[in-house]
């Protein structure tokens, strides 16, 4: 073995699905020649692109004006996140990481209660029930394994929904991805793991976490694995659709990798010049996911000039909604991690509880 072939890039391979060129161009590849997309479609996948990112620039302003403790962008991952979010049922359950700002809004979460979540006043403020969506995990890879026994249970209920887990490529080293992964094969849970590949885990480049593209890591767990153009919006939507499909009819999990690229920092704690030179973002931007979407509708006369007008404003609009509505979320009542962590109590909880009273009412103006 050579040096070269141990440190060769594990990257985007020529079985990559991809519909739509970075250039706007529409391509048919075998077994996806007849895949068609509505005029609708498109423009829906064009207003859920700007306003996510709109949603994405305001928060990262916010938290440079420290109103939020921190944000993670997700600039240069719309395409694989709402083309993802976009193939679910409403009955299907999704657990992602704490990236997934463009899922969550797919899954119809309002933007304010991810604020809040990153502002520090709640915990993550939505019932998972309501929108069949979990609550944002830190723990690199756990939603994975939270995601293999909710399929699980599915299974065993006789529902024909089926489970979609996000999680990045340095999750992928994770063991909690790893058993997931055989707990959902050996039982055949209808589980899609949705490995968005943006290239790095902070700073740690793929490079450093697989010697073989992910995708093909599902064959040595007995599932399929396909590696799709992450920043195409058509690839992406139209090979989720196909795994969840599969899923639902009791044909077993599969991998899907997107290919794709964080665009800006992994929060807005780090600082990737440290660590990535300029000349790969660049490479990237070429391949925005909004700008092909935009060039393929203009091109095809889809939209008019006015379509896109409207988007910007509705953006703008959502924008300064945003804003107001972060900088007026209240304080939470300190005592309320008492009442929302453990379902019933307990002597030590009852004590810490009468302690931590005790503590706050010992400044002056008590728990205020
Ligand atoms: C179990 C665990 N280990 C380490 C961390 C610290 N950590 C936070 S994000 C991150 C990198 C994750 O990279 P990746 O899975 O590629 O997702 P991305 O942030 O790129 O979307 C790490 C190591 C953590 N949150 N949880």
């Amino acid at each position: 073995m050579t040096v070269d072939s141990m440190t060769a890039s594990p990257r985007q391979g020529t079985d990559c699905v991809q519909l739509l060129t970075p250039e706007g161009e529409r391509v048919r590849p075998p077994g996806y020649e007849n895949v068609e997309f509505s005029a609708d479609e498109l423009r829906n996948f064009y207003r859920d692109f700007v306003l996510i990112r709109r949603i994405d620039t305001e928060a990262t302003a916010l938290q440079r004006q420290g109103e939020l403790g921190i944000w993670a962008s997700l600039l240069g991952q719309e395409a694989a996140q709402v083309g993802s979010a976009r193939a679910l049922r409403p009955d299907d359950y999704v657990f992602p990481t704490y990236r997934e700002h463009g899922a969550a809004w797919c899954r119809g979460i309002d933007p304010i209660r991810l604020l809040g979540l990153y502002r520090g006043v709640d915990h993550g403020d939505w019932d998972p029930a309501e929108y069949n969506f979990g609550l944002y995990t830190i723990v690199i890879g756990a939603q994975c394994l939270h995601a293999a026994g909710y399929a699980m249970g599915m299974m065993r209920d006789g529902a024909d929904g089926a489970v979609l887990a996000y999680f990045g490529d340095g999750a992928s080293a994770q063991g909690d991805v790893n058993e997931s992964f055989i707990w959902a094969g050996v039982f055949n849970a209808p589980v899609v793991f949705f490995c968005q590949n943006n290239q790095w885990a902070i700073s740690v480049p793929l490079q450093r976490q697989t010697r073989t593209p992910l995708y093909k890591r599902a064959e040595g767990f007995g599932f399929p694995g396909i590696q799709v153009d992450g920043n195409d919006v058509l690839a992406v939507h139209e090979v989720t659709k196909r795994a969840l499909q599969n899923a639902r009819e009791g044909n077993g999990p599969a991998l899907i990798e997107a290919v794709t690229y964080r665009m800006g920092a992994h929060t807005t704690n780090d600082d990737p010049t440290r660590y990535r030179i300029a000349g790969e973002v660049e490479e990237w931007r070429l391949k925005d996911p909004i700008e092909r979407v935009r060039v393929y509708l203009a091109r095809n006369g889809l939209v008019d000039q006015a379509f896109f007008d409207s988007i910007e404003e509705e953006a703008n609009d959502l924008a300064a909604t945003l804003r107001k509505q972060c900088l007026a979320l209240p304080d939470p009542d300190p005592m309320r991690v008492f009442s929302e962590v453990y379902a019933e109590s307990s002597p030590l909880l009852d004590e810490e509880r009468e302690q931590f009273a005790r503590y706050l009412a010992s400044f002056e103006g008590g728990a205020q």
